[in-house]
């Protein structure tokens, strides 16, 4: 956003007639608006971490209005794929039908190694709450243009998969309320669970109402040193949400953007407005620099990340004698600390009186 604000300046600068000081007055009054304004954009995302210095919105890896030629013309840099259609206002990747999979895919392969992702996305459909399908996913990967049962594309994938699940297949508990934002590293034998949600896989995540939503929903994937960070911001606020922070994240470079999205039984539109590429600057130590590069995505420290394993649901008889015995022991405690307690009282009344 900011980069595309600095971007149309000096076009506009280009028309300005100089030899009137009136207009020049007029111009530079409009100028110090929009500069003020920078500032406080620039400010804001400064502030937020305070290491980087500029971000820059890279148009080859970016998807934006006019999507002109998009996917058909040779120096088009994106390929569609199933019942993907291109409409002046959005990339439609699935209707709201059954059993349709579609998705776009970036054709030049990504060699930055800090930068931040914007999507602008829609999704929106007939059906009731939690009778609609499947959701979206937002690409990284070394493959491309290959489908698969995971929103569309495949498994096993190698790289970064962020996906908006609109349906609870595994919800019998009712812990997690959906759409469901959720953030997957694929090495290649890992495999994504779509009747479990993708949980065992997950690196974190979040709710976030964007279905059906009477606003402009968005999120936000950011890379920088190893450290990956999704925020939404779907509720109107004009402002980022945390929904995931994972460090020790090694991405290898090499690897292609794409968005892909499948309806089953039950179905949606998944519209992708924009996915906006920005690269950042930041600053490295020399160690930080020569860091050796990855063959294969991983994350330190995977152990961070316990494979939740559901518990079979303890008998009646079970859960009888759990509660029984809990109480008694809670009963022993409090006897004992009252003990503890009234010994340690009658102490002190010894020492003082
Ligand atoms: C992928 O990750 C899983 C879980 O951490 C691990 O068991 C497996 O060996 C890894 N595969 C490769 C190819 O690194
Ligand atoms: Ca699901």
């Amino acid at each position: 956003m900011v980069a595309s604000v600095t971007k149309s300046n000096p076009a506009r600068l280009g028309n300005i007639h100089f030899s009137f000081p009136m207009f020049l007055l007029k111009y530079v009054r409009q100028l110090t608006c929009l500069f003020v304004a920078v500032c406080i954009l620039t400010g804001q995302t400064l502030a937020e971490d305070g290491e980087f210095m500029e971000e820059f919105l890279k148009r080859e890896y970016s998807l934006a209005k006019p999507y002109r030629g998009l996917g058909f013309s040779s120096s088009s840099q994106w390929d569609l794929m199933g019942t993907t259609v291109v409409t002046p206002d959005y990339v439609r990747l699935t209707p709201d039908q059954q059993s349709r999979q579609g998705a776009v895919w970036s054709r030049i392969p990504f060699i930055l190694r800090d930068w931040e992702l914007k999507v602008h996305f829609k999704i929106y459909g007939q059906g009731k709450k939690n009778l609609n399908g499947d959701g979206l996913a937002i690409w990284l990967t070394r493959d491309r243009m290959q489908n698969g049962p995971v929103y569309g594309s495949k498994n096993h994938f190698l790289g970064l998969g962020i996906f908006v699940d609109t349906y609870p297949n595994a919800d019998k508990t009712h812990d997690r309320t959906f759409p469901y934002v959720s953030v997957m590293l694929g090495n290649g034998t890992l495999s994504y669970d779509h009747e479990r949600d993708g949980r065992p896989t997950e690196l974190g995540g979040c709710t976030a109402m964007a279905r059906n939503a009477i606003y402009d929903t968005f999120l936000l994937v950011r890379y920088t040193k190893n450290r990956l960070t999704l925020m939404v911001d779907v509720d109107g606020k004009q402002e980022w949400r945390e929904c995931a922070d994972i460090t020790g994240v090694r991405l290898p470079t090499g690897y292609f953007f794409g968005a892909s999205s499948a309806t089953g039984d039950l179905s949606d539109n998944h519209d992708i407005i924009s996915m906006k590429l920005y690269q950042l600057t930041v600053d490295r130590t020399p160690e930080e620099d020569d860091e050796e590069e990855v063959t294969i995505p991983r994350v330190d420290n995977m152990q961070q990340f316990h494979v939740e394993v559901e518990e079979e649901g303890m008998s009646g008889v079970q859960l009888f004698f759990t509660i029984l015995f809990s109480i008694l022991g809670l009963g022993v405690l409090a006897v004992v600390g009252l003990m503890l307690y009234s010994r340690w009282k009658e102490n002190k009344r010894k020492r003082f009186y």
